[in-house]
């Protein structure tokens, strides 16, 4: 992982070290998505990216996608799966005891579609020291994807927000004109620190954005307001936090 990168930004993009564990996510999702309308083909990537031919909004497209975060959540262990394609680099910002949040995001952003995630920062509320994955299942260009602010645009931007006259907008301007829009391949992750500004743009393609979103955080870091048993679950652990927390159990049971 480009440490220094990471230090510098905020975020980074890497490719996944398991490509056929984040193509068999995929290809289970498309499984599970082509039920749900009236496809017989075997192209994923089309799907994804035409699915605005079927002209679901509102609640239809709503009920679905919720259906969808549910199986993908539960059924498909879709936490387990994205951290299996990253875990090297997640590994290394995280640390070996590592927390994941039980419902994986799944956004569906139609091509013209004004119902999109204003600017804002995920942290404070939730804690920064969650890392945020935004994973791609098609691939993402212009506006059909997400602009970030790396960490100095960050506060300059938090700067321009605090005026209370004109914040808001100054501050949703200069996201839109500083941030980096992503350019993203399927397989390539964004990993970002939840403290960062970021926005999503009226994606102007001709393509739907199907992307997952899912956080993780270290065992022993602290919560924000959305913590351990409601919000996330336990990932994996050292041998010595097994043991300490078998051991603990142990005492509490005596
Ligand atoms: O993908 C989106 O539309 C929203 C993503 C976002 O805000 C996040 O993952 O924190
Ligand atoms: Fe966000």
């Amino acid at each position: 992982m480009d440490r220094e990168f990471f230090l510098k930004n905020g975020y980074i993009i890497a490719p996944a070290e398991r490509i056929d564990v984040l193509e068999q996510l995929r290809d289970q999702i498309f499984e599970k998505a082509k039920k749900m309308v009236d496809y017989n083909g075997e192209d994923a990537t089309q799907f994804f990216n035409q699915f605005h031919h079927y002209e679901l909004t509102g609640t239809q497209l709503n009920d679905r996608r919720f259906e969808l975060y549910n199986d993908i959540s539960k059924n498909l262990n879709a936490g387990e799966l994205i951290y299996q394609a990253y875990e090297d680099l997640l590994t290394n910002l995280v640390g070996p005891d590592i927390l994941v949040q039980k419902g994986t995001n799944l956004v569906i952003q139609q091509p013209g579609d004004s119902n999109t995630s204003p600017v804002h920062r995920d942290s404070p509320l939730n804690s920064p020291f969650e890392v945020v994955g935004w994973v791609p299942l098609v691939d993402i260009y212009a506006t059909k994807g997400m602009y970030v602010l790396n960490l100095a645009k960050t506060d300059k931007a938090l700067e321009l927000l605090s005026d209370l006259d004109s914040g808001y907008e100054q501050f949703q301007k200069y996201t839109e004109k500083e941030g980096t829009r992503l350019e993203m391949k399927f397989g390539e992750a964004l990993f970002f620190w939840p403290g960062l500004v970021h926005g999503i743009p009226l994606n102007q393609e001709e393509e739907t954005r199907w992307s997952l979103n899912i956080r993780y955080k270290g065992l022993f870091s602290p919560v924000g307001s959305k913590g351990l048993g409601e919000f996330f679950q336990i990932l994996r652990l050292s041998p010595l936090a097994q043991v300490a927390l078998e051991h603990e159990k142990e005492e509490c049971s005596k």
